[in-house]
């Protein structure tokens, strides 16, 4: 806690401070045929007359201007109104649907919701597209510049806040009752900029402009504590009660988004939770007569909600994170608690009611937060407590990487959530108690197993309490799956092997087909109709038309549209010109080691090198763009200087006439998933080229397999599946396996000798230190030649031969364009399995236990 915090909040303040909220109940004031409410379903009307109607009435009316005189931004505004109106009828039939029913809900708890843009999927969900274009067409408004004024929510790093919004998404699609829950970032991911070829990090400022999809509910807000001590008392029948003495607060307000199913009238809510100052907070400092520091109170109380953490190399131990994940994930339990249950309910049949699912240990404190509430607040004894939360709570892990398992230090821990620090102890006494009992005599496995580490400090590792309290605990492909039953859990997958399970994941194909990709969409649903979009295996109907010319010129033809479109974007958003007729070869994914940037771009150095040294005719290179797009987390110095390195040779390789212009390198900065939309549907080649064993899944993979690019890629995360399922032939492999990776690795790897042994790989990383890319300056690009030939804690060097040999099949394949459509089409074709709805199905047989409504 800052200072300011710690001077003006030591008063205690007793739990039956909190205030005073009251809300409505879920009976006919929100019924569809109440008089009060909106009409339902079907209106306003779905007329190009009433939609104009309604659009111009929100243009005059909410934002006080007249069409003529309307900005792109009132417009913008104006029709997310519109929209919004219409999907609103079917919001509040669905919470009342839902409750009425007492339908078992899915609480999705994940610190991340990376969502997109929001109008052309909500114009999409509720069929609205023509009606809009023709209506805002008779009012001279395109409908594309208006969608293009949306900025969009960036509430995550990447894959995993991606995913969250994939599957609300689908759990929507599919009736599936769902509470999304999560923060309300003021600044989400950073805007990246080039400066000089390095990334320079702006604040994201993505409610400035207004923000017309959300309803702030400050009426429903919670009170979050933190600080203070505990006391134990003993109750009038001779229990010991423990009572949490906090010492500060925040409120939390939600903010509710909605998530519309695809054409399903089904409107699920996201619920995200912003940070202001409690009453409390702020009277205790005025009545001392200092308003200055009552306005940096509230200023803190408001940080805890302000900006997303851009992940860093190591997770930080940052106090403020903590904060975040409690604060959301104490208001999220207390609203579905204390608002979403009825009145009474018996919280011993909770499970009945809530599977709450935890993306990644971020919301992990959850686990002891339910546990006090059911003991301190409602009088379960311990092992009642512990029956009914592990019941409630299932663990996602989403990586392998160990440096990236969050460890909390019990000092922190302790000083700002004393309590939970209590109960985790506990948790973890009774766990190792099992464990002994079942190893009688092994104290080197109940220290391997303790959720309580010592080194490098005392913490509390939260993969361990997220497992030893989840029914249920997933990874995201089979390969991760079992790396981490084998080498992350192995001790707890020999415990409760049953406790273990793997669901691949998905992406959602409204989205990242049906949307990204309307050309394609068109195409498909010409040959097989429309089923696809919500049952994605159907794309299989594709595989005869492999062999269709005419339908293979048709597909041909909509990959080409999709190259125009990114060029044009390109030209106008970064002044960044693609060439025609080249391959367009594409990674995109956050900047990191393990993903192995540095690989692509060793392929395109040894390309222009042995162009410039004459052992390569430039008319015997395959005309090729090679488009990056990454982001590094602000404090990982490698990171951004391998961003730097690519930018300064896009540079050089782009201007040098050697080339005659059939090698390019396209770098567009601020990589997010608006651009991915445009990239994905427009890529011949998708690079997944992580070291085999690191990537947890990925799902960019999904999407280009999905769009007809063929993957060039390692045995790694969902790459395994996609190949398995497309076809070795139409899937290009390379690399080391994970178990020849291990043993590499286990009978030392010696990067340096790759250096020595393989002539492509030292003229590349020798062209890198000569200059050649910094105007002469030799060291510039130092740190990245040197921890490649030094140490390659991921084999770049091991992997270069067997990828540039792969990218030599690549292009083969590529000079006989029949057979690269051929095998395009049955990427597509194939995919139907990374449907992020097959996910959902996953989750709910074997996870969940929960049923569609329908
Ligand atoms: C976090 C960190 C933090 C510091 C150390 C380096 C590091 C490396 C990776 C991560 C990511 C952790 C969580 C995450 O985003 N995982 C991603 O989840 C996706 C959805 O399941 C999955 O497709 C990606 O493979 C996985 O990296």
């Amino acid at each position: 806690m800052p200072d300011n915090a710690q001077q003006t909040t030591d008063r205690a303040i007793p739990a039956d401070e909190s205030p005073t909220v009251t809300r409505a109940g879920y009976g006919p004031a929100f019924s569809p045929t109440h008089p009060l409410a909106l009409a339902p379903v079907g209106s306003p009307p779905h007329s190009v007359d009433g939609f104009v109607a309604a659009f111009l009435a929100e243009l005059n009316t909410k934002q006080g201007v007249a069409l003529s005189h309307s900005s792109t931004n009132a417009q913008y505004l104006a029709l997310a109104g519109t929209v919004r109106q219409y999907l609103m009828a079917r919001w509040l039939e669905t919470s009342r649907k839902t409750h009425e029913a007492k339908a078992k809900t899915v609480g999705y708890l994940s610190a991340e919701y990376l969502l997109g843009r929001q109008l052309g999927n909500a114009l999409m969900a509720s069929d609205l597209n023509e009606i809009a274009e023709k209506g805002l067409a008779q009012c001279g408004i395109d409908l594309t510049t208006l969608r293009n004024q949306e900025v969009e929510p960036g509430l995550g790093n990447g894959g995993l806040g991606r995913l969250a919004a994939c599957f609300i998404d689908s759990l929507a699609t599919m009736d599936v009752p769902c509470i999304g829950y999560g923060i309300r970032y003021e600044y989400g991911i950073f805007r990246q900029t080039f400066v000089d070829g390095r990334q320079v990090e702006q604040p994201d400022t993505w409610l400035a402009l207004g923000s017309p999809w959300e309803f702030p509910h400050p009426d429903e807000s919670v009170q979050v504590n933190f600080g203070g001590y505990t006391e134990k008392s003993v109750d009038a029948d001779g229990r010991e009660k423990t009572t949490w003495v906090p010492s500060w607060n925040v409120l939390g307000v939600p903010y509710n988004y909605m998530v519309p199913g695809y054409l399903n009238g089904r409107v699920n809510p996201l619920r995200l939770w912003s940070a202001q100052a409690t009453k409390a907070f702020d009277l205790s400092i005025f009545n001392a007569g200092d308003y200055a520091e009552a306005v940096r109170a509230q200023t803190f109380a408001e940080n805890i909600s302000k900006v997303l953490y851009p992940e860093d190399s190591t997770p930080q131990g940052k106090e403020l994170r903590l904060q975040q994940q409690y604060f959301f994930v104490a208001c999220s339990l207390r609203d579905f608690l204390d608002h979403e249950l009825e009145e009474g309910f018996d919280l011993h049949d909770l499970p009945s009611r809530i599977i709450f699912q935890l993306n990644d240990t971020h919301p992990v404190i959850a686990v002891p937060e339910l546990m006090r509430i059911l003991m301190d607040e409602r009088g379960f004894d311990w092992e009642e407590a512990w029956e009914v939360t592990h019941q409630c709570f299932a663990y996602t892990c989403h990586t392998l990487l160990p440096e990236a398992l969050e460890v909390w230090s019990t000092d922190l821990l302790g000083r700002l959530l004393p309590r939970h620090l209590e109960i985790i102890y506990g948790i973890n006494d009774r766990f190792l108690a099992e464990v002994r009992e079942a190893f009688p005599g092994d104290e080197l496995r109940a220290g391997r197993m303790s959720i309580i580490t010592e080194y490098p400090e005392r913490g509390v590792r939260m993969a361990y309490l997220a497992t030893v309290a989840a029914t249920k605990v997933n990874g995201v492909a089979e390969l991760h799956s079992q790396l981490l039953r084998d080498k992350v859990l192995p001790d707890f997958s020999a415990l409760w092997p049953e406790r273990f399970t793997n669901v691949t994941n998905g992406v959602t194909p409204r989205r990242f087909l049906k949307m990204a990709n309307p050309k394609l969409s068109d195409v498909i649903c010409d040959a097989i109709g429309s089923g696809w979009v919500t049952d994605l295996e159907r794309l299989k109907e594709l595989e005869t038309y492999a062999l269709d010319d005419d339908f293979l010129a048709a597909f041909r033809e909509a990959k080409d549209w999709n190259k125009r479109r990114l060029t044009t974007l390109l030209r106008n958003r970064d002044g960044i010109d693609l060439p025609d007729g080249h391959l367009l070869d594409v990674m995109v994914k956050r900047l990191h080691e393990y993903k192995r940037q540095t690989l692509k771009l060793l392929h395109v150095v040894s390309l222009y090198e042995q162009v410039l040294s004459g052992k390569l005719a430039p008319a015997d290179l395959t005309p090729r763009t090679v488009v990056f797009g990454a982001k590094a987390a602000p404090g990982y110095r490698m990171a951004k200087d391998i961003i730097h390195l690519i930018n300064r040779v896009a540079r050089t390789v782009n201007a040098d006439p050697c080339l005659e212009g059939r090698l390019k390198v396209a770098f567009p900065a601020n990589y997010n998933v608006t651009l991915a939309e445009k990239l994905i549907p427009a890529a011949d080649l998708s690079e997944q080229i992580s070291l085999a064993g690191m990537e947890a899944s990925g799902t960019g993979n999904m999407k280009f397999a999905l769009n007809g690019a063929l993957t060039i890629g390692t045995d790694d995360g969902a790459n395994v599946e996609i190949r398995r399922l497309v076809g070795d032939e139409h899937f290009f492999l390379f690399g080391m396996s994970e178990p020849e990776v291990a043993a590499l690795g286990a009978r030392g790897y010696d990067p340096g000798a790759y250096y020595q042994g393989n002539a492509a790989i030292r003229a590349a990383i020798d062209l890198i230190n000569s200059g050649i890319f910094s105007d002469g300056d030799r060291g510039m690009f130092e740190s990245v030649t040197m921890s490649l030939t030094h140490h390659d804690r991921f084999m770049a060097l091991a992997d270069f031969e067997s990828y540039v040999a792969a990218q030599a099949r690549v292009e083969e394949r590529y000079a006989d364009q029949e057979s690269w459509t051929r095998s395009a089409v049955l990427n597509v074709a194939r995919s139907g399995y990374f449907s992020s709805d097959r996910s959902m199905r996953d989750y709910l047989r074997r996870i969940w236990h929960t049923q569609p409504m329908l």
